[in-house]
């Protein structure tokens, strides 16, 4: 036997507002999930490629996103995209640019997270580790 929406919530005693509660819910979930497809993975749980120190600057993404490094290393970032791109992390930031290379030696162990800022989502990461 068919029965309305309403009449069900009714008989199953679920207040109105509790079903349209639950709705804003699922679509917080939905949007959260979308936003976090979009910004790519965290990169705290990307696997680091160790001992790889050249990194490419492609549209619109690092390769490699994460590269684990010991003291001293100097990473080289090479354009290989068309677009302009920039390299920006604390203690760090290349000229906005289509292509050649950028350099910097990460002297002291830490986490150093990168960003483009032209392009959200653009991120990578050097964990330079002893
Ligand atoms: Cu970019």
């Amino acid at each position: 036997m068919r029965q309305p929406a309403r009449t069900m919530a009714r008989a199953l005693r679920i207040p109105r507002v509790g079903l349209r509660t639950v709705g804003v819910g699922i679509l917080a979930v939905l949007v959260a999930g979308f936003l976090v497809a979009c910004s790519g993975q965290n990169l705290e749980e990307i696997e680091p490629e160790v001992g790889v120190d050249h990194v490419e600057v492609d549209d619109n993404t690092f390769d490699a996103r994460v590269v684990q490094v010991t003291p001293g290393t100097t990473v080289t970032w090479t354009w290989v995209g068309g677009n302009d791109h920039n390299v920006v992390g604390e203690g760090f930031q290349s000229d906005l640019q289509k292509d050649g290379t950028f350099q910097h030696t990460f002297d002291t162990p830490g986490w150093y997270k990168y960003i483009c800022t032209l392009h959200g989502g653009m991120t990578g990461a050097v964990s330079v580790v002893e």
